[in-house]
């Protein structure tokens, strides 16, 4: 439960410093002032990065490094049985299948990845051992599995009887079609990422205190979802992305839209040519606006990112996206974003 949260709207201030019991926070990239570097640090997407933030700042007080940091940090959502869209409880496809993807990478450019994997509740630790213990960036289906079932993975049960009702009751009401394209008015915009359906994927990013950067994602994909369909949280450069030498970026919402634009990687190329993390952000949105204009009004993309100096920002489509924030002067801050819509 987030009990001690400073909520703030970032939405009417831009990209101001905030005052928070005394202490300047950053509220948006570009808003520090002092030139120092903020570290550690770690952000991370929707009011439950909160809580996740908790657990990966366990890590990085201490010195530890920012993998391990947002590795244990997703894990959090991962576990929780109330979210509907992260790990075990999350939202089946259409045909039942609770179907997760997750990524991750480190400061080096390492990066693993998972995608349409089942039964198996940590997808992000997968998605680590991926990186770390073979020659590939992705497994898919059936291999990820047996990939971490050899790995000493527990096989699961992941649609719980709350999914599952929820699933039931779509199945009645959703127009049920096996084969439609999201644009198709048939399958209704309501029922897309941005709504009370699912907005739920945790992308995270954190810098530790020897100034090294690493993300994390991992979600049930969008709710309902065609078999077999993967969205852009574990499609490295899409649904995340991490450069060392400049920061890193994370995105939440339509996954086709944002792998259309390869969204987290467009975020981090615009910091790298001077943007701040807000602005960037800004810019990765506009793409979207631009090359579907239509489309862009009706659906919810967000994006995140954290620079090299521990400055932050975020910016969505529509109103309702927040991100969480915690670094030293604040453990849980929830910053309601910027949006265009
Ligand atoms: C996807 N991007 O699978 C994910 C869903 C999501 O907020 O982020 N929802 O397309």
């Amino acid at each position: 439960m987030i009990d001690r949260r400073t909520f703030i709207k970032a939405g009417t201030i831009g990209a101001s410093v905030l005052s928070i019991g005394g202490l300047a926070t950053a509220g948006g990239a570009g808003a520090r002032t002092s030139g120092a570097i903020n570290k550690p640090i770690v952000i991370s997407t929707w009011d439950f990065g909160v809580a996740a933030n908790r657990a990966a700042w366990a890590v990085l007080k201490n010195g530890g490094a920012a993998l391990d940091a947002v590795e244990a940090g997703v894990r959090v959502p991962e576990a929780d049985l109330s979210n509907l869209t992260v790990g075990k409880g999350g939202y089946p496809d259409r045909d039942g299948h609770v179907t997760l993807d997750a990524c991750i990478m480190d400061d080096q450019g390492n990066c693993g990845s998972v995608a349409a994997l089942e039964h198996i509740a940590h997808p992000i630790s997968v998605a680590r051992l991926v990186m770390e213990k073979t020659p590939h960036v992705m497994l898919v289906g059936d291999g990820a599995l047996q990939f971490a079932l050899q790995n000493g993975f527990e096989k699961e049960q992941l649609l719980t009887p709350k999914s599952e009702a929820a699933w039931k009751a779509w199945l009645k009401e959703g127009k049920y079609e096996p084969v439609v394209n999201i644009e198709n008015k048939s399958f209704t915009t309501d029922k897309l990422p941005g709504n009370q359906y699912n907005h739920d994927t945790i992308g995270m990013l954190a810098l530790d205190s020897d100034g090294n950067l690493s993300g994390a994602c991992t979600t049930s994909g969008m709710a309902f979802k065609m078999r077999g369909r993967v969205g852009d949280s574990p499609i490295i450069g899409a649904g995340l992305y991490v450069d060392n030498e400049v920061g890193g970026a994370t995105a939440t919402g339509v996954g086709e839209e944002v792998i259309r634009t390869v969204g987290s990687f467009l975020v981090v190329e615009l910091m790298r040519q001077g943007l701040s993390p807000r602005d960037a952000c800004r810019e990765a949105v506009e793409r979207i606006i631009k090359k579907k204009p239509e489309t862009a009004k009706e659906i919810q993309v967000g994006f995140l990112a954290l620079n090299k100096q521990g400055e932050y920002g975020a910016f969505s489509l529509q109103k309702g996206f927040s991100y969480a924030v915690c670094d030293a002067q604040q453990q849980d801050l929830l910053v309601d974003g910027e949006h265009v819509f």
